[in-house]
């Protein structure tokens, strides 16, 4: 029997413009958690895949664009050793992974779904495998409510976070940004993934007009993701004084040879990737 699996994103009619991707797999397991149904695909052309709630969130092909895009803007903008990166979400591991080639002294993660990342253990160890690490704190709770309160503890804060429904959703909020920019050192620098900006323009947007009233410098950037909605991802960077587009471009290239001389060659992110990223076409913010 063929098994064929879609993502149906409600709200952009993605399906019914015909642009939705179909993968076809050989076999899916399934488990329901208190807090979403998670789905393990293993496809013809992603190798495996993991679903939440019926949405994408990683697969063993092109894992590693999100996955760099997410984390390296903003470690190399930082230009200096973290001490303490804090991971929101992230549950497979995939976001630790890459923070780990910056030799952070530690790193909080904080997963709302232990299950998600027991799944990932067990399920997709090339991505999960630095979970593992003696650097790397593992918490399970909201991480909305980790923030508050917090204050000038971190170096990055990242937001790996699912779509705006179900148990992210607080992760979209100006109230939340304000609590994270609190937990951020005076130079640190936030960033979150920020949907498709075509296929979810208007969320999109709106990441990026509430952050605009939390953050002074905020930067949205996009990458190529195959099996997200449309493939044109985007996240946003935020940050009182750190601006990604202002280090001189030698600079980064000293930075990133001395980064993939020690932990080996990356494979979609690297100095020209950089700048481009934060190039952004006319029609995403062009007024409806
Ligand atoms: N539409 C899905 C957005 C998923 C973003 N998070 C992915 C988690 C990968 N670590």
């Amino acid at each position: 029997m063929e098994l064929w699996f879609t993502e149906v994103y409600e709200g952009e009619g993605m399906d019914l413009k015909g642009t939705a991707l179909k993968f076809k797999a050989k076999s899916a397991i399934s488990a329901k958690t208190p807090f979403q149904e998670i789905l393990l695909l293993d496809t013809v052309d992603f190798g495996k895949m993991l679903v939440l709630d019926g949405a994408v969130q990683t697969t063993e092909r092109d894992e590693f664009i999100y996955h760099e895009m997410i984390v390296h803007p903003a470690l190399f903008t930082l230009g200096r050793r973290p001490q303490n990166v804090l991971v929101i979400g992230g549950g497979d591991g995939g976001t630790v992974r890459e923070v780990l080639k910056h030799d952070p002294q530690r790193v909080d993660m904080v997963e709302i779904d232990r299950e998600v990342v027991e799944f990932a253990k067990r399920e997709l160890p090339t991505i999960s495998s630095s979970l593992s690490d003696e650097r790397v704190n593992l918490t399970f709770e909201d991480g909305r409510e980790f923030v508050k309160g917090k204050e000038g503890v971190y170096d990055v804060i990242i937001v790996d976070c699912s779509d705006p429904i179900g148990p992210s959703k607080v992760l979209y909020e100006e109230g939340f940004y304000r609590d994270a920019k609190r937990a951020l050192k005076e130079d640190g620098i936030f960033v979150t993934q920020s949907e498709s900006p075509f296929a979810q323009n208007r969320v999109h947007r709106k990441v990026v007009e509430e952050l605009r009233k939390v953050f002074p410098v905020v930067r949205p950037y996009l990458a190529f993701i195959p099996t997200y909605p449309s493939g044109m991802w985007s996240f946003t960077i935020g940050s009182v004084n750190a601006d990604p587009l202002a280090i001189e471009k030698e600079e980064l290239k000293e930075r990133y040879i001395e980064l993939v001389k020690d932990k080996g060659e990356l494979k979609y992110y690297n100095p020209d990737v950089h700048y481009g990223a934060f190039a952004i076409p006319n029609f995403v913010y062009r007024e409806e």
